[in-house]
């Protein structure tokens, strides 16, 4: 395959040039038009004539099929990658759940299963630690060899997913021998809980509670825990999620300090707020997500830390649950209300709505979506990059083409779009995963379970 005519961009900039495919590999990036002069021939030929030629997007934080408050996110492998190509991501880092009193292999195998005969793109795993002990401390070193090289511990969610300083800090101690990275969720969650209480017990039940009672200082003051506990240990630390600027603050001055703490925020965090979480006739309890959507002005201090690289990655935090039956859990009560929001499938396009109004550069959205994603769990340059040699993960986008987002036309199985109505400018229009096409001109030609697993080598960040 050889593809003509576009500008092929990386966190370098755009250049011109033809990119030629042999199989599932790039096998050559040329100077556009010398092809034919170089004795190249192609079996077929796509023109990305005033098209940007992009590596696929890596979304490392996605929830397919995940037990989550009596239910499972409504995305499995198959629908949940399907949307991600659609969207111009073709690569995804999902995470196996540790269970209470199980192990961390039982949960990596449970995925596997999961996702084998399902996944339309290539996949990769970090490990939820949800129960820190002897055994699954050891069980760490083990997935590592098996490509499993970043582990998620969270500050919120006692009696789920908590885990304590003590538990935290053995983690970080065996990460930091091991080389795998913390990933973080840092909310302090047993003083929300406390305040939560507080908000139940004056009546108060609505959806909008649920932002109202996880505050702004108690995401940084977990955020700074867990990067003290992180240079005390040694251990590279990757936080989930930010969500506001007093958190990425806490991230930049260890940046600063030279420290590999690094930050990822979502689109939802750049693109919606709280009002939303206030909208009326229980419509709020779509845009539940933890942690919560903030006060507006957050949103520009985030963009900030994009461009100044406090924040690293953008990720979705895809964790989709229906408005109907799934969010009715939480009618006349806000803490059973699952949370999460569908997103896998805008990510590319939102963070491009960044570019043309400003945000952040053309190179700046490569680099945050796919290339430094490589990078950071270990993928590069299999992943991230359209070079030779590399996975011809590509996508042709369209900047000029218009959408409109709806819930009626989306790819996800879910019944809502937090962006219903919003209008994109510039569209996905061609896909590859592993030199096969898998998506054209509003077709989606890829199929279930052509997805393969990627076994991931340790941060390529770390100093
Ligand atoms: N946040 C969510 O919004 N959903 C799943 C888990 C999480 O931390
Ligand atoms: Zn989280
Ligand atoms: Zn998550
Ligand atoms: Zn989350």
């Amino acid at each position: 395959t050889l593809i003509t005519g576009g500008q092929v961009v990386s966190p370098q900039g755009a250049a011109a040039a033809d990119v030629l495919i042999d199989g599932e590999t790039v096998s050559a990036v040329l100077t556009p038009g010398t092809a034919a002069a170089l004795g190249v021939t192609a079996d077929r030929t796509i023109d990305a004539a005033g098209k940007y030629v992009l590596p696929g997007g890596i979304d490392v934080h996605t929830h397919m099929d995940m037990p989550f408050g009596g239910t499972f996110s409504v995305d499995d492998f198959e629908t949940g990658t399907r949307a991600a190509a659609w969207g111009g991501t073709t690569t995804i880092v999902d995470f196996p759940v540790q269970k209470k009193g199980g192990s961390l292999q039982e949960a990596v195998d449970t995925w596997h299963a999961k996702a084998e005969g399902k996944a339309c793109i290539d996949y990769g795993f970090h490990a939820i630690l949800a129960d820190v002990n002897d055994t699954s401390l050891k069980e760490m070193d083990g997935l590592v060899d098996q490509g499993v090289t970043s582990f998620k511990l969270f500050m919120a969610y006692p009696g789920v997913f908590l885990s304590t300083d003590d538990q935290i800090i053995q983690a970080m101690y065996r990460a930091a021998d091991n080389g795998a990275t913390i990933m973080m969720h840092a909310e302090n969650g047993t003083a929300i809980d406390q305040i939560v209480q507080r908000a139940i017990a004056a009546g108060n039940t609505a959806p909008k509670w649920h932002g109202l009672t996880r505050p702004i200082a108690l995401e940084a003051e977990a955020v700074n825990r867990a990067a003290q506990m992180a240079d005390v240990t040694g251990a590279p630390l990757y936080f989930v999620h930010l969500s506001s600027g007093a958190a990425v603050d806490v991230v930049t001055q260890a940046r600063d300090a030279g420290r590999n703490v690094f930050g990822e925020t979502c689109p939802q965090y750049l693109f919606l707020d709280e009002s939303d979480l206030a909208r009326a006739d229980f419509e709020g309890a779509k845009y539940v997500c933890t942690p919560a959507l903030r006060p507006v002005e957050e949103q520009a201090k985030l963009w900030r830390g994009l461009r100044t690289n406090d924040l690293s990655v953008v990720a979705t935090d895809h964790c989709p649950f229906c408005f109907v039956p799934d969010k009715q859990l939480g009618k006349d009560d806000f803490r059973a209300i699952p949370n999460g929001l569908p997103g896998v499938e805008h990510r590319m396009d939102l963070l491009h709505m960044g570019v043309t109004k400003g945000e952040i550069s053309l190179a700046r959205w490569v680099e945050i979506s796919a290339a430094t994603p490589a990078r950071m769990f270990g993928m590069y340059p299999k992943k991230g990059v359209v070079a030779p040699g590399s996975d011809a993960d590509i996508v042709i986008y369209d900047p000029t083409a218009k959408q409109t987002v709806s819930a009626q036309t989306h790819h996800m199985n879910v019944d809502y779009s937090v962006y219903e109505g919003w209008e994109f400018t510039g569209k996905v229009e061609t896909v590859l995963s592993r030199g096969e096409v898998v998506l054209d001109a509003g077709e989606f030609t890829g199929s279930p379970g052509r997805g393969k697993f990627i076994k991931r080598s340790l941060s390529q960040y770390l100093v």
